[in-house]
């Protein structure tokens, strides 16, 4: 609701729906309502719109874009109702002001802000364009180069920073509600003309055809295939040549386009499944309604390899002091100096710079190679190399000096979470935490419980999480967790597909069209084959531990491609090497080139093995790729190691490159339709019997026997599930 109130000459409509103020049919009833009585009181000399609990508003009510009825599409007009008035209407900006919230704040005749207010456009990251009149005021009241920046990217933008483009008129430190009244007063009796944003013309650049020209080659790279950005653009490009009323016409009509485009559906899904996971539960009944986290106030990190050292910024920027601890003085050195660079980078970044961080003071970023200091902190995060022997070691270790109530963390992508606790004599205090590099720009956070880990850890890794503005997803214990889970089978048909006939360079371009930020093959070069070539000899897979005689493309009964072994035998290992599935311009170069080496090597490779090389289709490689992958989700589901589909998917947004326009794999699934994943499961399956990954799970069968219910239903029939399927 919005509340109407007077006092003296200023009426105060106050937005009210909590927690953010969003508007929701009542609020903009309500606000209707308070601005039509206000411009009839004769009383009332001038009008001050704020939010309630100190936030102005979120903006429209997200969840109203998928009733059927559609509410927040009358915001437009009360916009212009506002601008129309004939009494100076005055915003008063507190907390955020974001999409129509601030498009509410366009209207108004002047804004005033308190200095640690943030205001944004995000309607973009929802898979929508400002829909109520704000991609035709802003370009007016900014200009275009700043307001295009803010609708394509919907980035927030600081108080501070509002001020200098001219975007609010004043910002305070103190009182904003008392300063808007004060203000509101002294314009009493102003002409409002030159404050109505809609008679303004639109700033005029010396080069704008040019200029328009480069940001939409720029908008539709960074789009990479989301279509809102590129609908944004056009609707502030109407702004430029178009006069208000017409502008505001081609912002409704591309406003529709987005609304009833999937891609909104989606990108509205994510939003809200990041939210969801917040709500963490186990099977075991332990959940975030019932759990408290324990206070961090100093952590230690073990190990400063590439990801102890993003873990360490990323602690020191959340200000959480931190131990930084290596096995001798060489590394410490080599990993102190990586760490005060980055940090001295994330500085320049961040406002306030350097001081802010304070990380040259060693009350808050301490290096040592001494176990003991590692006494009083209330939590570790190991992160030496994936090693059993090595972790098992530390935590024993650990359970001997670390105070009794430390959360002991391990960083690692696949390892057995209880083997490492059996070490200590706290298995309850041991959680895995799995970051993803570069950790200290990363968002995700996989946090693994074991068998006897504590509600309280969970809580206390997952307020961590939050602490150092990363999403935490807490998932279950096995081989590969959840993300690496998943990703086993799709890496395996990326190689498959070379074997039976296609290219690094064809795969890769299948799936980054489909809208992932890197194809397999070039990830596989930028991480490095010989990481999992080393693995792969520690199962005993590949390397002198192989049994003479053992079939080349065979393990235990199951296909196996030993391609990434051979490159490795070849040196090749990537981006590190210049070689790998593709050449480098240098040792450590980026620009991967399709590389003939490796085409004839691979004809190569049939000749030898028999294999007929064969044309693979977009549609093969796609499925192929992706629906193994979902298949795999299915497993994870049933076995109840993630305690949702949404608890994927935010995985695989936040820490795999997938497209969140498409909302993650499980939503994609369900968009494509279960039964349609299944028949092509079934028919890759039949084609390849000796891939158990690519036979259709018997939870995903479950599902489509059940009727293809929708994805907010499907762990309602894990329970159910048939021992026979
Ligand atoms: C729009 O305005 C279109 C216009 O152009 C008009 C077109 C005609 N609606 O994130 P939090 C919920 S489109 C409904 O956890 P924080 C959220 O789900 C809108 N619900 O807190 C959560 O619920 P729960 C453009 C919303 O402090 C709770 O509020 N605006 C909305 O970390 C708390 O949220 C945006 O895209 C909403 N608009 O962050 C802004 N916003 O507790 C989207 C939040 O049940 N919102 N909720 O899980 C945000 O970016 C963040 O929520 C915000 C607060 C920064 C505001």
């Amino acid at each position: 609701m919005a509340q109407y109130a007077r006092g003296s000459a200023v009426a105060v409509i106050r937005l009210r729906n909590p927690p953010v103020n969003a508007l929701s049919l009542a609020v903009l009833q309500a606000l209707e309502d308070g601005l039509k009585k206000a411009d009839a009181d004769p009383s009332v000399k001038a009008v001050m719109i704020c939010g309630e609990n100190g936030k102005f508003s979120a903006g429209a009510d997200i969840r109203g874009f998928s009733s059927p009825k559609r509410h927040g599409l009358g915001l437009g007009p009360i916009v212009s109702l506002i601008e129309s008035c004939q009494k100076p209407v005055v915003a008063a900006i507190e907390g955020v002001a974001l999409g129509g919230g601030l498009e509410v704040a366009l209207g108004c005749h002047y804004r005033i802000a308190h200095v640690k207010a943030r205001m944004g456009l995000p309607e973009v990251t929802i898979g929508l364009l400002p829909g109520a009149e704000g991609t035709q005021r802003l370009p007016r009241l900014i200009g275009v180069p700043a307001a295009l920046d803010m609708i394509t990217t919907g980035k927030h933008i600081p108080a501070t920073e509002a001020l200098k483009l001219g975007l609010v008129d004043e910002i305070v430190e103190e009182n904003t509600i008392e300063a808007a009244i004060r203000l509101a007063n002294k314009v009493i009796g102003q002409p409002l003309g030159p404050r109505r944003l809609s008679l303004k013309p639109v700033p005029k650049l010396p080069n704008m055809e040019a200029f328009l020209q480069e940001a939409a080659v720029k908008v539709k790279k960074q789009a990479r295939g989301c279509l809102a950005p590129e609908l944004c653009f056009q609707a502030v490009r109407a702004a430029t040549e178009t006069p208000f009323a017409q502008g505001v016409r081609r912002e409704r009509e591309l406003f529709q386009v987005l609304l009833s485009s999937g891609q909104a559906r989606a990108l509205q899904y994510a939003f809200f499944a990041e939210r969801a996971v917040h709500r963490w539960a186990t099977p075991t009944g332990a959940s975030w309604s019932s759990a408290a986290p324990q206070p961090v106030r100093r952590a230690a990190v073990i190990g400063l390899g590439t990801m102890g050292r993003g873990i360490v910024t990323s602690l020191v920027k959340a200000n959480i002091p931190v131990v930084a601890l290596e096995q001798d003085l060489e590394y410490l050195n080599k990993g102190r100096k990586a760490v005060m660079l980055l940090l001295e980078r994330e500085a320049v970044k961040m406002e306030g710079g350097a001081q802010s961080l304070d990380f040259h003071n060693p009350a808050r970023l301490q290096f040592t190679v001494d176990f003991d200091l590692l006494h009083d902190v209330d939590l570790v995060i190991e992160a030496v190399f994936e090693n059993m022997a090595l972790k098992k070691e530390i935590f024993h270790k650990l359970s001997k000096i670390c105070k009794p109530g430390a959360l002991l963390c391990t960083n690692t992508s696949a390892l057995n979470i209880d083997e490492i606790a059996s070490a200590t004599s706290r298995p309850q205090q041991v959680i895995g935490t799995h970051f993803f590099s570069p950790a200290h720009v990363m968002r995700l956070l996989e946090i693994i419980y074991g068998r006897h880990t504590s509600p309280t850890a969970i809580a206390t890794a997952m307020q961590l999480a939050k602490a150092l503005k990363k999403v935490g997803v807490v998932v279950g214990n096995c081989f590969g967790f959840v993300g690496n889970r998943m990703m086993f089978p799709y890496v395996e048909q990326a190689v498959f597909l070379l074997e039976e006939g296609s290219r690094p360079e064809a795969v890769d371009r299948v799936v980054e069209d489909f809208g992932f930020k890197i194809g397999p093959f070039r990830m596989s070069d930028l991480a490095g084959l010989d990481v999992g070539w080393r693995s792969r000899q520690g199962q005993g897979l590949t390397g002198p531990s192989l049994p003479a005689g053992t079939a080349a493309r065979q393990r235990q009964g199951q296909r196996y491609s030993p391609l990434p072994d051979l490159l490795c035998e070849h040196g090749r290992f990537g981006q590190k090497t210049a070689r790998g599935w593709y050449r480098y311009e240098r040792a450590g170069g980026r620009t991967a080139t399709p590389d003939p080496w490796l085409h004839s090597f691979l004809a190569q490779y049939r000749d030898t093995h028999g294999i007929k090389t064969r044309f693979i289709d977009q549609e093969e490689i796609l499925e192929r790729c992706l629906f193994s992958l979902i298949n795999e989700g299915f497993a994870i589901l049933a076995e109840g190691i993630a305690s949702g589909p949404e608890h994927l998917d935010v995985i695989y947004v936040n820490g795999y490159g997938w497209p969140k326009h498409t909302g993650g794999p499980m939503f994609y699934a369900s968009i494509v339709g279960l039964p349609r994943v299944l028949a092509k499961l079934q028919k890759y399956s039949e084609a390849h019997p000796d891939v158990p990954r690519l036979r259709p799970n018997a939870f995903l069968k479950k599902l489509v026997a059940a009727g293809n219910p929708p994805l907010k239903d499907w762990m309602s029939y894990v329970s159910r599930q048939s021992p026979k399927l």
